[in-house]
């Protein structure tokens, strides 16, 4: 018996390894700044409608700091939580706001709603978001694409903006 349960032993012992290995591995949802290359620009161009997967994790991070679409287009952005926190933890949103306010400026009004999920009631600076969710979750919002420039986008939960935040680049 004794060999036997020594064997069993070691494989649980390896399983249990394996599955924290492959588990941080799945987690590691790190920030990709990857350039697109100009066939792609060509090809987003020509699109009606551009869908955005952007996700989100328990370490307070978008896995996106950039996003580039083209104006008059219609876009799909879906955010997902991949973490296990509960929103009132590790809440996520994608907030684009409009040129006029800075990110710092829009957390601080942001941070003042929380009645409304850190959405200012006003939307003046709010061009599109989505709503807020917690781990596990995903959520959609469909906008149009504003004029052309440069704009901002964050997470509005409290402190998250100064590390959830990217570029929207519409061209
Ligand atoms: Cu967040």
């Amino acid at each position: 018996m004794k060999p036997y349960r020594l064997t069993s032993t070691f494989l649980i012992l390896t399983l249990v390894l394996v599955g924290f290995v492959s588990c941080k591995e799945t987690s590691k949802t790190e920030m990709v700044k990857k350039e697109m290359t100009s066939e792609e620009l060509e090809k987003l161009s020509k699109q009606d409608t551009i869908t955005i997967l952007l996700n989100s994790n328990d370490k307070m991070q978008f896995d996106k700091s950039e996003i580039t679409a083209f104006e008059g287009q219609t876009v799909i952005l879906t955010l997902k939580h991949t973490g296990t926190m509960p929103v009132t933890a590790m809440g996520h949103n994608f907030v684009l706001i409009s040129k006029g306010v800075s990110v710092s400026e829009f957390a601080k009004i942001a941070i003042k709603a929380k009645e409304n999920d850190y959405i200012p009631r006003d939307l003046k600076h709010v061009i599109a978001h989505t709503d807020l969710i917690g781990g596990g979750d995903s959520t959609t919002v469909i906008f149009k694409v504003p004029a052309k420039g440069t704009y901002d986008f964050l997470c509005s939960f409290p402190g998250h903006s100064a590390i959830m935040k990217g570029k929207f680049n519409v061209k």
